[in-house]
């Protein structure tokens, strides 16, 4: 197997990039302590160091009503669902402060569903009131499907939506409705969702309007591993051209309580979320950060993943909804104290981050 590899090592050693071919050929590999090593070795190469980043951050919803059926999907709900919310800028902002006075985070992390009720002064009014209330706080708002959304409720660009939503105070987005832009796999999963144009355009308008962004896939389902490979060069391609992307962060698909699960699908196994990380980290040369999100592989496989390419195990995060809803068994919170040791007992130096990679401080 090592074999296999070894025109891909030689591309790494000498800096040169690995192509559609070299994607399908590692993603087909059962070999993962190969797949590991190249990864780290990439990462290392490309400037990595010891350091794994975390990030004490708060989740929040504002809205999980939905416009979109999307099949993978426990979270959303109909507004005429009993377990349907949405909060108003007034409840979210004092849930935010009340959150805050024990525990400092520096970033909110905020995913809703598509809420057809309601307008992009919604939105904006939310991020307003929690400026002025956490002038300090970063605010990642707002999946690019979510600004796709806004854009059509007020028939204006995704241009003058990123402006509005800046101007109250917006300062990043989160990488979620990315799914796989594979049209074969897009329409089986999320054919109410928007072209993955779209999704590109929203976050090409948001880098050169000085938006950071992050990018995800969601693989586990009915995405082969080609789809993976060509949703990873798309993403590439992107950061060649506007470099806004902070950090990519592959999500595990969880079936429990979605169509797949009555349809026998079953979660993804450790080899799988490892492949993924490495895949990501050897395809992706331009994109500084790959996340191991624990909230989605738990926290011992976290760990393992610094050892495949991986620099990040995202945050504290405190609420989580959207993993929990299908299923999720690692919690919602993490105190730092248990992000530091898991990093510790991998032999990396766990250092606090802010949103935009800049160090807080260092174990
Ligand atoms: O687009 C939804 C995924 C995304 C399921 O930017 C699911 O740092 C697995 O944007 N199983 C939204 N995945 C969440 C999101 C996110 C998450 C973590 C980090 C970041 C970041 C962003 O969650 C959706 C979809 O791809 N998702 N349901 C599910 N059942």
């Amino acid at each position: 197997m090592l074999e296999t590899f070894a025109p891909i090592r030689e591309k790494i050693a000498t800096g040169e990039r690995l192509d559609f071919e070299d994607g399908v050929t590692l993603m087909e590999s059962d070999d993962l302590l190969a797949l590991g090593e190249l990864a780290d070795l990439a990462r290392r190469q490309r400037g990595g160091g010891d350091e794994v980043f975390f990030i004490q951050n708060l989740y929040l919803n504002q809205t999980n009503v939905c416009r979109v059926k999307c099949k993978f999907c426990a979270f959303a709900k109909t507004q005429k669902q009993e377990d349907a919310y949405t909060l108003t800028a007034d409840e979210l902002a004092a849930d935010a402060v009340a959150m805050y006075e024990h525990t400092k985070f520096t970033e909110i992390h905020c995913v809703n569903g598509e809420n057809p009720h309601v307008d992009l002064e919604f939105y904006a009014d939310v991020l307003r009131k929690l400026k002025a209330a956490l002038p300090e706080v970063h605010l990642k708002f707002y999946t690019a499907s979510e600004i796709h959304h806004m854009s059509k409720l007020e028939g204006c660009s995704h241009e003058e939506v990123l402006r509005v939503l800046k101007d109250a105070g917006l300062g990043s987005l989160p990488g979620g409705g990315a799914e796989i832009f594979a049209d074969r796999v897009r329409k089986l999963i999320a054919p109410g969702k928007e072209h993955p144009d779209e999704w590109f355009d929203v976050h090409d308008t948001a880098h050169r309007m000085g938006i950071p962004t992050h990018c995800t896939l969601l693989y586990g389902h009915v995405e082969t591993y080609e789809e993976r490979v060509d949703h990873l060069l798309r993403l590439r391609a992107q950061q060649d051209e506007t470099g806004g992307f902070l950090a990519f962060i592959p999500l595990a698909f969880h079936p429990e309580n979605t169509v797949f699960e009555r349809r026998g699908f079953k979660f993804t196994t450790g080899a799988d979320d490892l492949k993924m990380i490495a895949v990501s980290r050897l395809l992706l040369d331009n994109i500084p950060n790959v996340k191991a999100y624990w909230i989605m592989m738990g926290m011992p496989m976290a760990q393992v993943a610094l050892h495949f390419g991986a620099n990040d195990v995202q945050g504290t995060v405190v609420r989580e909804q959207i993993f929990q809803a299908a299923g999720a068994t690692s919690g919602t919170e993490q105190k730092v104290g248990e992000l530091v040791r898991f990093v510790q007992e991998a032999g990396r130096t766990p250092v606090q981050r802010d949103t935009l990679y800049n160090e807080l401080r260092r174990w």
